[in-house]
């Protein structure tokens, strides 16, 4: 952390003369104005609709500041993100951000960002290391709660008495293992709610269809009724395995979801889901705010948490035309 703080100071002084010799003091430019810094983003990929909309909001912010973005698309794999973080800090970026696509395995890789001086800013999930010196700022949704919020709703939804299907996210990412423990936290004071039958999706539309396939067909097929998707699109994947297979989604099968997308407020307009617990992937400008005081030498929170709600299928129709995601 030393050789961070020390670099942080020197950027905050190279700016700060910068800035006085172009008569100009930060924040006083126009939008767009390039201000000399470099940020090297590696991004989990494009599994769903969410993962789009953060990935646009973090490119249209990057450019409305001025900052030289170089984004990198790891395509879900853990490796290729080490490799992509690595690149970035044989570049000298100022600040190296990314969305660890699992929570294990970083710090090798961020001792070396350490080691050569460069921040580090988790955007989206979290990394689980014992020192917490090896990233400056995690800056992203609380999953936990989104997990309580889902299993509060079908509780009451369903008066505490469901046989329940659980689409999980990724293995090993920080929303598919915090989801599931809040969802369970809630489901621990319901006896009469069950998870029967629990398997990962991916995140991923496709991989959702596909399992919930194998669940319809699997002894508890028949028998359940509900389901938690810890995303929409595995949500809206399941759907149409439901519909495929002669259930009513929504009505003979209760789903829950988590993310908010456009889609999920689709399906709710026509009774397919049931509700969508908001995952706000709009992070761009709290994303750039930290990496601009970051390199400004100030000092940014080690956690900063997103705001977001709960929308049910009551109010779909209503909430959906202002939706930007
Ligand atoms: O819920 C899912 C995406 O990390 C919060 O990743 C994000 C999750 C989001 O693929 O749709």
């Amino acid at each position: 952390m030393r050789s961070t703080a020390r670099r942080r100071t020197f950027l905050g002084l190279v700016l700060t003369a910068t800035g006085l010799i172009a008569g100009c003091g930060k924040g006083g430019g126009a939008p767009g104005q390039d201000d000399g810094i470099v940020v090297g983003f590696s991004q989990i990929g494009a599994e769903s609709a969410w993962r789009t909309a953060n990935t646009a909001s973090i490119k249209a912010e990057a450019a409305r500041r001025g900052i030289e973005l170089r984004f990198a698309d790891a395509q879900q794999k853990q490796e290729n993100q080490i490799q992509a973080i690595r690149s970035f800090i044989a570049q000298g970026v100022d600040v190296i951000a990314f969305s660890p696509v699992v929570e294990t395995g970083w710090e090798p890789v961020l001792r070396e960002a350490q080691a050569a001086g460069i921040p580090v800013v988790l955007s989206d999930r979290a990394v689980d290391v014992t020192d917490e010196s090896l990233y400056v700022t995690f800056i992203g949704s609380d999953f936990v709660e989104e997990g309580r919020r889902a299993g509060r709703w079908l509780a009451e939804a369903t008066g505490g008495q469901a046989l329940i299907a659980e689409l999980s996210g990724t293995p090993g990412s920080a929303p598919a293992i915090d989801r599931k423990q809040g969802f369970e936290e809630i489901l621990s004071a319901h006896p009469g709610m069950k998870i029967v039958k629990s398997q990962s999706g991916d995140f991923t539309r496709a991989k959702g269809k596909e399992v919930m396939e194998s669940f319809l067909k699997s002894p508890e097929g028949a028998t359940l009724t509900a389901l938690f998707a810890h995303n929409d699109d595995m949500a809206l994947g399941a759907i149409q395995a439901l519909e495929e297979a002669g259930i009513q989604p929504g009505k003979d099968v209760r789903i829950v979801s988590i993310d908010a997308v456009r889609g999920a407020f689709e399906a709710m307009v026509q009774g397919k889901l049931n509700c969508t617990v908001e995952c706000n992937p709009l992070i761009g400008p709290q994303l750039f705010d930290a990496v601009e005081a970051i390199v400004a030498g100030q000092s940014v929170p080690k956690r900063v948490v997103t705001e977001e709600g709960v929308f049910e299928a009551a109010t779909a129709a209503e909430v959906l035309p202002t939706r930007q995601y």
